[in-house]
Protein backbone atom coordinates (compact mmCIF):
# COMPACT_ATOMS: atom_id res chain seq x y z
CA UNK A 1 0.00 0.00 0.00
CA UNK A 2 1.28 3.31 -0.68
CA UNK A 3 2.84 5.57 1.79
CA UNK A 4 1.80 4.11 4.39
CA UNK A 5 5.68 2.37 5.77
CA UNK A 6 4.17 -1.11 6.42
CA UNK A 7 6.81 -3.41 5.94
CA UNK A 8 5.09 -5.87 3.48
CA UNK A 9 7.50 -8.83 3.74
CA UNK A 10 8.35 -10.44 0.31
CA UNK A 11 6.27 -13.57 0.00
CA UNK A 12 8.06 -16.80 0.87
CA UNK A 13 11.66 -14.75 1.62
CA UNK A 14 12.04 -13.41 5.00
CA UNK A 15 15.92 -13.69 5.05
CA UNK A 16 17.64 -10.33 6.23
CA UNK A 17 19.80 -10.12 3.42
CA UNK A 18 16.65 -10.65 0.95
CA UNK A 19 14.27 -8.53 3.19
CA UNK A 20 16.90 -5.94 3.30
CA UNK A 21 17.97 -5.99 -1.15
CA UNK A 22 13.77 -6.49 -2.13
CA UNK A 23 11.29 -5.00 0.38
CA UNK A 24 9.83 -2.12 -0.75
CA UNK A 25 12.04 -2.00 -3.49
CA UNK A 26 9.07 -3.46 -6.00
CA UNK A 27 10.10 -1.80 -9.81
CA UNK A 28 6.18 -2.54 -10.53
CA UNK A 29 5.38 0.07 -8.20
CA UNK A 30 6.73 2.97 -10.57
CA UNK A 31 5.17 3.30 -14.07
CA UNK A 32 8.98 3.28 -15.28
CA UNK A 33 9.48 -0.12 -13.63
CA UNK A 34 12.66 1.43 -11.91
CA UNK A 35 14.61 -1.37 -10.64
CA UNK A 36 16.33 1.51 -7.96
CA UNK A 37 14.04 3.27 -6.52
CA UNK A 38 13.76 7.14 -7.86
CA UNK A 39 14.47 10.22 -5.57
CA UNK A 40 10.93 11.70 -5.97
CA UNK A 41 11.74 15.55 -5.24
CA UNK A 42 8.28 16.58 -5.85
CA UNK A 43 7.30 18.35 -2.55
CA UNK A 44 3.37 18.09 -3.87
CA UNK A 45 2.13 15.86 -6.03
CA UNK A 46 -1.24 15.84 -8.00
CA UNK A 47 -4.86 14.93 -6.40
CA UNK A 48 -7.89 13.43 -8.89
CA UNK A 49 -10.06 15.70 -7.06
CA UNK A 50 -10.09 17.19 -3.85
CA UNK A 51 -8.98 14.66 -1.35
CA UNK A 52 -8.65 11.86 -3.66
CA UNK A 53 -4.85 10.70 -5.05
CA UNK A 54 -2.82 7.77 -5.92
CA UNK A 55 -1.45 7.59 -2.18
CA UNK A 56 0.51 11.11 -1.84
CA UNK A 57 -0.51 14.60 -1.36
CA UNK A 58 2.32 16.67 0.34
CA UNK A 59 5.97 15.09 1.23
CA UNK A 60 6.10 16.19 4.55
CA UNK A 61 3.31 13.24 4.85
CA UNK A 62 4.28 10.48 2.79
CA UNK A 63 7.05 10.90 -0.05
CA UNK A 64 7.81 7.73 -2.24
CA UNK A 65 11.65 7.22 -1.91
CA UNK A 66 11.15 7.75 1.84
CA UNK A 67 8.27 5.20 1.85
CA UNK A 68 10.89 2.68 0.07
CA UNK A 69 13.25 2.73 3.17
CA UNK A 70 10.44 3.29 5.32
CA UNK A 71 9.45 -0.41 4.06
CA UNK A 72 12.62 -1.90 3.93
CA UNK A 73 13.74 -0.98 7.55
CA UNK A 74 10.36 -2.04 8.79
CA UNK A 75 11.17 -5.00 7.67
CA UNK A 76 14.74 -5.06 9.07
CA UNK A 77 13.70 -4.33 12.13
CA UNK A 78 10.80 -7.13 12.78
CA UNK A 79 8.39 -4.08 12.58
CA UNK A 80 4.95 -3.62 11.14
CA UNK A 81 5.67 -0.29 10.39
CA UNK A 82 8.60 2.09 10.24
CA UNK A 83 8.60 6.29 10.15
CA UNK A 84 11.96 8.23 9.47
CA UNK A 85 12.89 11.29 10.93
CA UNK A 86 15.55 14.14 9.80
CA UNK A 87 17.96 12.97 12.80
CA UNK A 88 18.37 10.22 15.19
CA UNK A 89 17.31 13.59 17.89
CA UNK A 90 14.30 14.26 16.05
CA UNK A 91 13.08 10.45 16.72
CA UNK A 92 13.56 10.80 19.93
CA UNK A 93 11.74 14.35 20.58
CA UNK A 94 8.58 12.67 18.01
CA UNK A 95 8.72 9.82 20.61
CA UNK A 96 8.69 12.20 23.80
CA UNK A 97 5.65 13.87 22.33
CA UNK A 98 3.68 10.61 23.08
CA UNK A 99 3.71 12.00 26.69
CA UNK A 100 1.85 15.15 28.01
CA UNK A 101 3.29 17.03 30.89
CA UNK A 102 3.53 15.58 34.33
CA UNK A 103 4.12 12.12 32.67
CA UNK A 104 7.77 10.20 33.66
CA UNK A 105 10.46 8.93 31.21
CA UNK A 106 12.93 6.79 33.19
CA UNK A 107 15.88 6.70 31.17
CA UNK A 108 18.88 4.69 31.44
CA UNK A 109 21.86 6.33 32.79
CA UNK A 110 24.43 5.75 30.52
CA UNK A 111 23.04 7.18 26.80
CA UNK A 112 24.28 9.26 23.96
CA UNK A 113 25.09 12.88 25.51
CA UNK A 114 22.51 14.17 22.67
CA UNK A 115 19.65 12.22 24.33
CA UNK A 116 20.61 12.84 27.81
CA UNK A 117 20.91 17.16 27.01
CA UNK A 118 17.42 16.19 25.21
CA UNK A 119 15.63 14.96 28.17
CA UNK A 120 17.29 17.01 31.03
CA UNK A 121 17.46 20.14 28.99
CA UNK A 122 14.65 20.10 26.91
CA UNK A 123 11.88 17.85 27.51
CA UNK A 124 12.12 18.27 31.25
CA UNK A 125 11.72 22.22 30.74
CA UNK A 126 8.41 21.47 29.19
CA UNK A 127 6.78 19.47 31.91
CA UNK A 128 7.93 16.13 31.97
CA UNK A 129 9.79 14.46 34.60
CA UNK A 130 13.09 12.53 33.90
CA UNK A 131 14.75 9.99 35.99
CA UNK A 132 17.84 8.52 35.14
CA UNK A 133 18.31 5.01 36.41
CA UNK A 134 20.66 2.47 35.51
CA UNK A 135 18.59 0.05 33.72
CA UNK A 136 21.12 -2.70 33.35
CA UNK A 137 20.16 -3.19 37.35
CA UNK A 138 16.39 -4.56 36.62
CA UNK A 139 15.91 -3.99 40.50
CA UNK A 140 16.54 -0.55 40.00
CA UNK A 141 14.29 0.32 37.45
CA UNK A 142 11.54 -2.19 39.10
CA UNK A 143 11.78 0.45 42.13
CA UNK A 144 11.76 3.60 40.25
CA UNK A 145 8.67 3.19 37.86
CA UNK A 146 6.16 5.02 39.74
CA UNK A 147 2.43 5.39 38.60
CA UNK A 148 3.71 8.58 36.42
CA UNK A 149 6.13 6.60 34.15
CA UNK A 150 4.94 6.32 30.82
CA UNK A 151 8.35 5.75 29.17
CA UNK A 152 11.24 3.41 29.69
CA UNK A 153 14.51 4.50 27.40
CA UNK A 154 17.34 2.31 27.39
CA UNK A 155 20.15 2.13 24.82
CA UNK A 156 21.87 -1.25 25.08
CA UNK A 157 24.98 -1.70 24.47
CA UNK A 158 25.05 2.28 25.99
CA UNK A 159 27.23 5.09 24.66
CA UNK A 160 30.26 5.29 25.09
CA UNK A 161 30.57 2.47 27.96
CA UNK A 162 28.56 -0.70 26.42
CA UNK A 163 26.96 -1.53 29.13
CA UNK A 164 24.59 -4.53 27.85
CA UNK A 165 21.02 -4.11 29.00
CA UNK A 166 18.23 -6.76 29.60
CA UNK A 167 15.85 -5.80 26.92
CA UNK A 168 13.17 -8.80 27.54
CA UNK A 169 14.21 -7.88 31.79
CA UNK A 170 12.92 -4.63 30.86
CA UNK A 171 9.52 -5.24 28.76
CA UNK A 172 8.74 -7.49 31.22
CA UNK A 173 8.73 -5.10 34.32
CA UNK A 174 7.39 -2.16 32.49
CA UNK A 175 4.71 -4.14 30.80
CA UNK A 176 3.79 -5.89 34.29
CA UNK A 177 3.50 -2.09 35.75
CA UNK A 178 0.66 -1.35 33.07
CA UNK A 179 0.46 0.96 30.13
CA UNK A 180 3.91 2.16 30.02
CA UNK A 181 6.23 1.91 26.59
CA UNK A 182 9.75 0.33 26.27
CA UNK A 183 11.90 2.05 24.04
CA UNK A 184 15.18 1.05 22.69
CA UNK A 185 18.05 2.55 21.18
CA UNK A 186 19.38 -0.06 18.67
CA UNK A 187 22.00 2.20 16.81
CA UNK A 188 24.97 0.46 18.24
CA UNK A 189 23.53 -3.17 17.04
CA UNK A 190 21.89 -2.15 14.57
CA UNK A 191 19.05 -4.05 13.17
CA UNK A 192 21.39 -6.76 11.58
CA UNK A 193 22.55 -7.96 15.48
CA UNK A 194 19.36 -7.04 17.95
CA UNK A 195 15.94 -7.15 17.32
CA UNK A 196 14.62 -5.04 20.12
CA UNK A 197 10.86 -5.50 19.09
CA UNK A 198 11.09 -9.41 18.93
CA UNK A 199 12.46 -9.31 22.47
CA UNK A 200 9.33 -7.22 23.72
CA UNK A 201 10.19 -3.47 23.24
CA UNK A 202 7.26 -1.38 22.06
CA UNK A 203 9.42 0.83 20.32
CA UNK A 204 12.78 0.15 18.44
CA UNK A 205 14.74 3.66 17.58
CA UNK A 206 17.88 4.19 15.95
CA UNK A 207 20.11 6.87 14.66
CA UNK A 208 20.66 5.37 11.11
CA UNK A 209 22.88 8.20 10.60
CA UNK A 210 25.49 5.17 12.03
CA UNK A 211 25.69 1.96 10.82
CA UNK A 212 22.02 1.38 9.01
CA UNK A 213 23.23 3.60 6.41
CA UNK A 214 26.87 3.06 7.23
CA UNK A 215 29.01 5.79 4.66
CA UNK A 216 28.75 8.80 7.26
CA UNK A 217 26.85 10.87 4.72
CA UNK A 218 23.38 11.03 5.89
CA UNK A 219 22.03 12.13 9.53
CA UNK A 220 18.50 10.22 10.23
CA UNK A 221 16.72 8.44 12.68
CA UNK A 222 14.28 5.71 11.98
CA UNK A 223 11.52 3.98 14.92
CA UNK A 224 9.53 0.73 13.92
CA UNK A 225 6.74 -0.48 15.95
CA UNK A 226 4.12 -3.30 15.63
CA UNK A 227 1.14 -2.07 17.59
CA UNK A 228 -1.30 -0.39 14.91
CA UNK A 229 -2.65 2.89 17.66
CA UNK A 230 1.28 3.70 18.25
CA UNK A 231 2.09 3.46 14.69
CA UNK A 232 -0.96 5.75 13.78
CA UNK A 233 0.17 7.97 16.54
CA UNK A 234 3.86 8.56 15.78
CA UNK A 235 2.63 9.56 11.90
CA UNK A 236 0.57 11.91 12.82
CA UNK A 237 3.45 13.71 15.17
CA UNK A 238 6.43 12.83 12.01
CA UNK A 239 3.56 15.23 9.71
CA UNK A 240 3.00 17.39 12.63
CA UNK A 241 6.26 17.89 13.81
CA UNK A 242 7.82 18.03 10.21
CA UNK A 243 11.40 16.93 11.29
CA UNK A 244 11.11 14.60 7.95
CA UNK A 245 14.45 13.77 6.04
CA UNK A 246 14.73 14.68 2.65
CA UNK A 247 14.33 12.39 -0.48
CA UNK A 248 17.88 12.30 -1.05
CA UNK A 249 18.94 10.53 2.43
CA UNK A 250 16.25 8.80 2.29
CA UNK A 251 17.61 7.22 -0.87
CA UNK A 252 21.40 6.80 0.02
CA UNK A 253 19.85 5.15 3.83
CA UNK A 254 17.97 3.04 1.72
CA UNK A 255 21.03 2.21 -0.70
CA UNK A 256 23.03 1.45 2.90
CA UNK A 257 20.36 -1.34 4.06
CA UNK A 258 21.47 -3.51 1.13
CA UNK A 259 24.80 -3.94 2.53
CA UNK A 260 24.00 -4.41 6.19
CA UNK A 261 24.54 -7.87 6.49
CA UNK A 262 27.54 -7.62 4.50
CA UNK A 263 29.29 -4.39 6.43
CA UNK A 264 28.33 -6.07 9.88
CA UNK A 265 30.06 -9.01 9.79
CA UNK A 266 32.92 -7.24 8.86
CA UNK A 267 33.01 -4.90 11.87
CA UNK A 268 32.32 -7.67 14.12
CA UNK A 269 35.08 -9.66 12.74
CA UNK A 270 37.62 -6.57 12.86
CA UNK A 271 36.33 -5.22 16.30
CA UNK A 272 36.96 -8.91 17.74
CA UNK A 273 40.19 -8.49 16.55
CA UNK A 274 40.92 -4.77 17.45
CA UNK A 275 39.54 -5.90 20.84
CA UNK A 276 41.91 -9.29 21.26
CA UNK A 277 45.11 -7.06 20.56
CA UNK A 278 44.05 -4.27 22.91
CA UNK A 279 43.54 -6.60 25.13
CA UNK A 280 46.75 -7.65 25.11
CA UNK A 281 48.82 -4.86 25.08
CA UNK A 282 50.29 -3.77 28.50
CA UNK A 283 49.86 0.67 27.54
CA UNK A 284 46.10 -0.29 27.70
CA UNK A 285 44.17 -0.34 31.29
CA UNK A 286 41.23 -2.30 30.67
CA UNK A 287 38.88 -2.84 27.39
CA UNK A 288 35.07 -3.17 27.09
CA UNK A 289 33.63 -5.07 23.88
CA UNK A 290 31.05 -7.25 24.47
CA UNK A 291 31.85 -9.66 21.87
CA UNK A 292 34.64 -10.28 24.85
CA UNK A 293 34.21 -12.97 27.20
CA UNK A 294 36.14 -10.67 29.83
CA UNK A 295 32.97 -8.14 29.30
CA UNK A 296 30.69 -8.45 32.19
CA UNK A 297 27.35 -8.84 30.18
CA UNK A 298 29.09 -11.18 27.47
CA UNK A 299 26.04 -13.87 28.50
CA UNK A 300 23.41 -11.62 27.99
CA UNK A 301 25.22 -10.23 24.65
CA UNK A 302 25.37 -13.61 23.44
CA UNK A 303 21.42 -14.68 24.42
CA UNK A 304 19.59 -11.42 22.94
CA UNK A 305 22.50 -10.58 19.84
CA UNK A 306 23.69 -12.32 16.98
CA UNK A 307 27.08 -10.49 17.11
CA UNK A 308 29.02 -7.26 17.86
CA UNK A 309 29.35 -4.24 15.85
CA UNK A 310 33.08 -2.73 16.10
CA UNK A 311 32.41 -0.42 18.71
CA UNK A 312 35.21 -0.67 21.46
CA UNK A 313 35.73 1.23 24.16
CA UNK A 314 39.21 1.25 26.26
CA UNK A 315 41.17 3.29 29.00
CA UNK A 316 44.81 4.02 27.72
CA UNK A 317 47.25 4.05 30.90
CA UNK A 318 48.47 7.61 32.44
CA UNK A 319 46.22 10.74 32.09
CA UNK A 320 44.81 12.62 29.65
CA UNK A 321 48.02 14.02 28.40
CA UNK A 322 48.15 10.38 27.52
CA UNK A 323 44.91 9.87 26.30
CA UNK A 324 45.47 13.17 23.72
CA UNK A 325 49.23 12.01 22.53
CA UNK A 326 47.19 8.79 21.35
CA UNK A 327 44.56 10.30 19.61
CA UNK A 328 46.49 12.73 17.55
CA UNK A 329 49.11 10.51 16.56
CA UNK A 330 46.49 8.20 14.64
CA UNK A 331 46.94 8.04 11.20
CA UNK A 332 44.36 5.69 9.68
CA UNK A 333 41.84 6.63 12.33
CA UNK A 334 40.04 9.78 11.59
CA UNK A 335 39.77 11.75 14.97
CA UNK A 336 35.65 12.22 14.72
CA UNK A 337 32.45 11.83 16.33
CA UNK A 338 30.15 9.60 15.13
CA UNK A 339 30.57 6.15 14.66
CA UNK A 340 28.88 3.07 12.28
CA UNK A 341 30.67 3.84 9.11
CA UNK A 342 32.93 1.87 6.75
CA UNK A 343 36.10 4.15 8.31
CA UNK A 344 37.56 4.03 11.53
CA UNK A 345 37.33 6.51 13.41
CA UNK A 346 38.69 7.70 17.20
CA UNK A 347 37.38 10.42 19.71
CA UNK A 348 37.36 11.27 23.37
CA UNK A 349 33.70 10.96 25.15
CA UNK A 350 34.35 13.03 27.57
CA UNK A 351 35.87 16.47 25.31
CA UNK A 352 33.38 14.90 22.65
CA UNK A 353 30.49 13.31 22.36
CA UNK A 354 29.67 13.38 26.15
CA UNK A 355 30.68 16.45 26.97
CA UNK A 356 27.52 17.82 27.59
CA UNK A 357 27.09 15.04 30.13
CA UNK A 358 27.47 16.61 33.62
CA UNK A 359 30.82 16.03 34.80
CA UNK A 360 29.71 14.28 38.23
CA UNK A 361 27.61 12.24 35.79
CA UNK A 362 30.58 11.23 34.04
CA UNK A 363 32.58 10.40 36.64
CA UNK A 364 29.96 8.11 37.91
CA UNK A 365 29.70 5.93 34.88
CA UNK A 366 33.22 5.95 34.03
CA UNK A 367 33.27 8.04 30.98
CA UNK A 368 36.87 9.25 32.46
CA UNK A 369 39.76 11.36 30.77
CA UNK A 370 41.84 8.13 29.59
CA UNK A 371 38.54 6.93 27.84
CA UNK A 372 39.25 6.08 24.25
CA UNK A 373 35.92 5.13 22.24
CA UNK A 374 36.89 3.32 18.75
CA UNK A 375 34.43 2.91 15.71
CA UNK A 376 36.20 0.11 13.95
CA UNK A 377 35.53 0.56 10.32
CA UNK A 378 36.00 -1.87 7.61
CA UNK A 379 39.99 -1.32 6.40
CA UNK A 380 42.30 -4.44 6.33
CA UNK A 381 42.11 -5.51 10.01
CA UNK A 382 46.03 -5.56 10.10
CA UNK A 383 46.19 -2.12 8.98
CA UNK A 384 43.63 -0.98 11.61
CA UNK A 385 46.23 -2.60 14.36
CA UNK A 386 49.34 -1.30 13.35
CA UNK A 387 48.12 2.17 13.41
CA UNK A 388 46.60 1.72 16.47
CA UNK A 389 49.97 0.01 17.98
CA UNK A 390 52.09 3.20 16.35
CA UNK A 391 49.97 5.76 18.40
CA UNK A 392 50.01 3.40 21.34
CA UNK A 393 53.57 3.50 21.15
CA UNK A 394 53.77 7.26 20.23
CA UNK A 395 51.49 7.71 23.85
CA UNK A 396 53.87 5.36 25.70
CA UNK A 397 57.28 5.46 24.39
CA UNK A 398 58.34 4.02 27.87
CA UNK A 399 56.50 1.38 28.41
CA UNK A 400 57.74 -1.70 27.23
CA UNK A 401 55.75 -4.03 24.87
CA UNK A 402 55.60 -7.50 24.94
CA UNK A 403 55.59 -9.25 21.72
O1 LIG B 1 23.12 12.23 15.47
P1 LIG B 1 21.71 11.73 15.40
O2 LIG B 1 21.38 11.03 14.12
O3 LIG B 1 20.71 12.78 15.75
O4 LIG B 1 21.58 10.56 16.50
C1 LIG B 1 21.66 10.79 17.87
C2 LIG B 1 22.10 9.53 18.55
C3 LIG B 1 21.14 8.73 19.16
N1 LIG B 1 21.46 7.58 19.79
C4 LIG B 1 22.73 7.16 19.83
C5 LIG B 1 23.06 5.88 20.56
C6 LIG B 1 23.75 7.89 19.23
O5 LIG B 1 25.01 7.42 19.31
C7 LIG B 1 23.43 9.13 18.59
C8 LIG B 1 24.48 9.98 17.96
N2 LIG B 1 25.77 9.70 18.42
C9 LIG B 1 26.92 10.34 18.04
C10 LIG B 1 26.95 11.37 17.20
C11 LIG B 1 28.15 9.82 18.66
O6 LIG B 1 29.27 10.13 18.19
O7 LIG B 1 28.05 9.07 19.64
Amino acid sequence: MAGDGTAGFLPGFKNFATQAIHTGQEPEQWTSMAVVPPISLSTTFKQYAPGEHAGYDYSRSGNPTRNCLEKAAAALDGGKYCLAYASGLAATVNIAHLLKAGDEIICTSDVYGGTNRYFRRIAAQVGLKISFVDCAKLECLEAAITSDTKLVWIETPTNPTLTVIDIQGCADIVHRRGDILLAVDNTFMSAYFQRPLALGADICMCSATKYMNGHTDVIMGLVSVNRDDLHERLRFLQNSLGAVPSPFDCFLCNRGLKTLHLRMKQHFSNGMAVAQFLESDPRVEKVVFPGLPSHPQHELMKRQCSGCPGMITFYIKGNLEHAKIFLKSLKLFVLAESLGGYESLAEHPAIMTHASVPVEDRELLGISDTLIRLSIGLEDEDDIIEDLLQALQAAHPDLEVRN
